[in-house]
């Protein structure tokens, strides 16, 4: 395959499928694009948890039970912090404390988060492009029947439990895309976009809130494929379905499809939903049927080369349209 691919990634569940692209594809062929909607600022530290996700899981240093942070993690630290009657609601690993005292660093030192994204993940032997989708900051707020909350508050605070009402992305608006976003929406030779199996309303919207990345990425005029994070109307992690019944929508790979509006070129789904797939392929959207539950390292990489080998043979929506 001649081309570039950037791939479109948040937490968890996006994580394990940028792993699997950057085991086909070499450093100069893939731009992965992560969600900062997550960010906060905890003890006075700059947390960015979806990068370090992704991070962990390129490296292979995550946890792979509990999906963030870093295996074999040690509690001294936290442990201290609520003796003293600090914070414990948000777990900051011993070890993980370094990445984030080290990007809190660097920050005050006027590095971008870009840079400091290279700088921290090479140091980790990741070769490849993990990039944040902007250096500016957007928040993600969670608006509940009882009121607003930053998203952490709202993830880990409150464990998802509050109905949700909406979703919005403070400083969207405002912001850039990264240097290296905006250098892969500039190219000429992009084969595919891989929106991996992320929250669309929390992992992926953010990404697509920053102005010029939809529009940049229709523009390309190459594939845009979604692996659904959604299989039997469940979600594999996280709170994807019972966000989407509480904003209106059907945990289902057709609400997927409906949710990114005309953004997607195909969709690959678990094969829990292969009638449904059909029913999508006969409305006239490819959709690729495969076990899109990535329960080992070999999954990931399967899934990987599948969902790649699927948006290589497929036209890019605008052209399709045309047709
Ligand atoms: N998730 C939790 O459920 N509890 C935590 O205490 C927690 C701490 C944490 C620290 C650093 C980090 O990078 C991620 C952390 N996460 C924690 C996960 C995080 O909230 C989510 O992975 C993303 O924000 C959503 O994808």
């Amino acid at each position: 395959m001649s081309g570039h691919v950037i791939a479109l990634c948040g937490g968890v569940g996006g994580a394990k499928l940028a792993f699997g692209l950057t085991r086909i594809l070499p450093p100069d062929d893939l731009t992965l694009v992560v969600n900062t909607g997550d960010d906060f600022v905890h003890m006075g530290l700059h947390v960015s948890p979806d990068i370090d996700t992704v991070a962990y899981t390129l490296s292979d240093l995550a946890d792979r039970e509990r999906g963030w942070g870093l295996a074999g993690e040690t509690w001294t630290f936290m442990d201290q912090v609520k003796r003293l009657g600090g914070e414990g609601w948000f777990n900051l690993g011993d070890r993980d404390l370094a990445m984030h005292v080290e990007r809190t660093r660097r920050l005050a030192e006027r590095e971008t988060l870009s840079e400091i994204t290279a700088a921290l993940t090479s140091a980790l032997g990741i070769r490849h492009a993990v990039v944040p989708m902007s250096d500016d900051p957007v928040r993600t707020i969670v608006q509940t029947a009882d009121g607003e909350l930053a998203f952490q508050r709202y993830f880990v605070g409150k464990q998802c439990r509050p109905v949700a009402t909406g979703v919005r992305f403070d400083g969207a608006t405002a912001a850039r895309p990264s240097p290296a976003l905006q250098g892969a929406l500039a190219r000429r030779d992009v084969a595919a976009v891989i929106v991996c199996p992320s929250n669309p309303y929390l992992s992926i919207d953010p990404i697509l809130a920053v102005p010029g990345v939809r529009a940049g990425l229709k523009a390309l005029n190459a594939p845009v494929v979604a692996v659904s994070p959604i299989v039997g109307g469940r979600a594999l992690k996280g709170p994807a379905a019972k966000l989407m019944l509480e904003l209106g929508a059907e945990p289902s790979v057709t609400a997927i499809v409906c949710h990114y509006r005309g953004l997607l070129s195909g969709l690959v789904v678990d094969g829990e939903d292969a009638d449904e797939a059909e029913a999508l392929r006969t409305l006239g959207l490819p959709t690729l049927a495969t076990g899109a539950v990535m329960r080992s390292d070999d999954d990931r990489i399967r899934l990987a080369r599948e969902t790649l080998a699927f948006a290589f043979e497929l036209e890019p929506r605008t052209q399709r349209r045309a047709s």
